[in-house]
């Protein structure tokens, strides 16, 4: 499994750093959707599920946390803790994070609308759905 990790250019002078995320330029599909986690409680593992067609990049803007990917057949843990950092992560990709700092913040840039339908939270359905997939 290949892991596409991005590092985003800071346009920094004097003041500061400021990072620009355009669709299509930085981000790799249009951007329908941004949403952050912060505040996130000692020892707490969100995620654990995977999407059907979502695309996304997460960007540990603030702290540290670590995202697990699992595609069915590997698994590889990221560490995100820099703010020009980012993960994509693929539709049909388990997704886990965890190791929150007590200050992360945690950004989602995502390809489509919120859609319950489109998760698969349960664990043998992904293998099953993945498995659908490859055949
Ligand atoms: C993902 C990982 C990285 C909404 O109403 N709109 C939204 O856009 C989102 C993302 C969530 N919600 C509601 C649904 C739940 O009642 O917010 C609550 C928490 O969402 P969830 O438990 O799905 O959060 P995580 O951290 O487990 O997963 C989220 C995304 O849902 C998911 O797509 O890939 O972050």
């Amino acid at each position: 499994m290949q892991v596409v990790k991005y590092v985003f250019q800071p346009h920094g002078d004097e003041r500061g750093q400021l990072i620009a995320l355009e669709e299509f330029v930085d981000i790799p599909f249009k951007i329908k959707r941004v949403y952050y986690m912060y505040d996130t409680a000692q020892g707490v593992v969100r995620g654990k599920h995977a999407h059907k067609c979502l695309k996304q990049i997460l960007v540990c803007i603030h702290g540290s946390c670590k995202v697990l990917l699992d595609d069915g057949k590997e698994k590889k843990v990221v560490l995100l803790e820099r703010p020009y950092e980012g993960v994509y992560v693929a539709n049909n990709m388990w997704r886990e994070m965890y190791d929150f700092s007590s200050d992360a913040v945690l950004v989602v840039f995502a390809s489509e609308l919120y859609d319950e339908a489109d998760y698969i939270r349960d664990y043998d359905e992904f293998l099953n759905f993945i498995k659908d997939i490859d055949q």
